[in-house]
């Protein structure tokens, strides 16, 4: 079957990132409909050695289409997805605004892809440091049943968008040059510093970041019982997220019992030679598919604890990718359709 697809987004750091994946992986598009703001409308998007011209996201924009990728903005996504579904196209959308909606399954294809069958219009694609954590924690829970994970992270500019890959950049140069750094985007500089504050701050005094880190794992693994804490870091690096995990198991897993696991799991690489300094980087998890996992080592300190080093490219694996492996996934199992256009009826 051959598939309309609107990307909502589309002149975005995700949404140009997924028009790349869907040429590189041969998507069965007959139509690409590339959607962004008023004010990109008529300008140009690269796609297949050629251009799409971008049109405004409107209320119209999804009459005839079958799935659309949205990665524009919760508020986007919030005002417009309904709107999609009700017009009977399928959404799978990269913002936080459905995530935690009962409604809406939350998807990483390797972890949850059963999870999709009940789906009602609007699938969410999971947070960028949450999918790599769970692509990794998966196949260990169902060896061991995870207790915990102690998480930090160490996160990619690109994560917020082009408007931060261009800060990143501006402020090197301004720095460089002996001038004063603009800061926009970021309450404080970005470049030779790390912030500990991903997203705006709650009540509890964590981020919205980590409280996404916790709460979207344990709806992903379909299991209540996983504590997970994080302190979410922005780092000055341009693409690739990296992730320090401590896991406390309810069974003992040796880290070579461990490395066997993660050597057989969907969508892992294994990067572990620590005599050879050999483990995940994000310069060389940038522009790549999988999960990279190494430093896979045993945490005396507790009965049964392992440490590892997770990275995997944020606008990829992160975003646009997983979000494509979704789509992928619902023509596999046929399910390119919405059985009950009232469902998102009220939003
Ligand atoms: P535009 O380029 O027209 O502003 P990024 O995550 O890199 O900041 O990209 C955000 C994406 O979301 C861009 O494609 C942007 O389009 C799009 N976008 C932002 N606001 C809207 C809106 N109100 N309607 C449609 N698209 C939007
Ligand atoms: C970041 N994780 O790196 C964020 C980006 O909830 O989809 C993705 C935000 C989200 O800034």
């Amino acid at each position: 079957r051959e598939i309309v697809v609107a990307v909502a987004g589309a002149t975005g750091a995700v949404g140009r990132e997924m028009l790349k994946i869907l040429e590189e992986r041969s998507f069965p598009a007959k139509e690409i409909r590339p959607l962004a703001s008023a004010r990109s409308a008529g300008t140009a998007v690269e796609y297949a050695g050629g251009e799409l011209t971008v049109q405004e996201l409107t209320e119209d924009s999804f009459k005839g289409v079958d799935i659309a990728l949205f990665s524009a903005g919760g508020s986007v996504s919030e005002k417009f997805a309904p709107i999609a579904a009700q017009s009977g196209c399928v959404v799978v959308d990269n913002s936080s605004a459905w995530r935690m909606d009962g409604r809406a399954p939350l998807v990483v294809p390797e972890v949850n892809p059963h999870d999709l069958d009940k789906h009602m219009g609007i699938i969410a694609n999971p947070n960028c440091s949450t999918i790599q954590m769970v692509v990794v924690l998966k196949p260990l829970h169902d060896a061991a049943t995870i207790k915990r994970v102690v998480v930090s992270t160490y996160q990619a500019v690109s994560g917020t968008g082009q408007k931060a890959i261009d800060e990143l950049q501006g402020q090197v140069r301004d720095l460089f040059n002996m001038q004063e750094p603009k800061v926009d985007v970021y309450p404080h500089r970005i470049a030779f510093n790390c912030l500990p504050h991903i997203d705006v701050f709650l009540d509890n005094d964590y981020t919205k970041e980590e409280m996404k880190m916790v709460n979207e794992t344990k709806k992903i693994m379909g299991d209540d019982t996983i504590g997970v804490t994080a302190t979410t870091v922005r780092v000055p690096v341009f693409y690739g997220h990296s992730e320090s995990l401590n896991i406390e198991t309810e069974k003992k897993l040796s880290a070579k019992e461990a490395r066997a696991i993660l050597f057989n799991a969907p969508g892992v690489e294994v990067l572990d030679n620590p005599r050879e300094n050999i483990y995940p980087m994000a310069i060389n998890a940038a522009g790549e598919d999988a999960t990279f996992v190494g430093r896979i080592r045993e945490d005396d300190t507790i009965a049964n604890g392992l440490n590892m080093w997770v990275v995997a490219d944020n606008l990829r694996k992160g975003a646009a990718l997983n979000t494509i492996q979704i789509a992928e996934e619902l023509i596999n199992r046929d399910l390119v359709r919405v059985t009950d256009t009232s469902v998102f009826a009220n939003g």
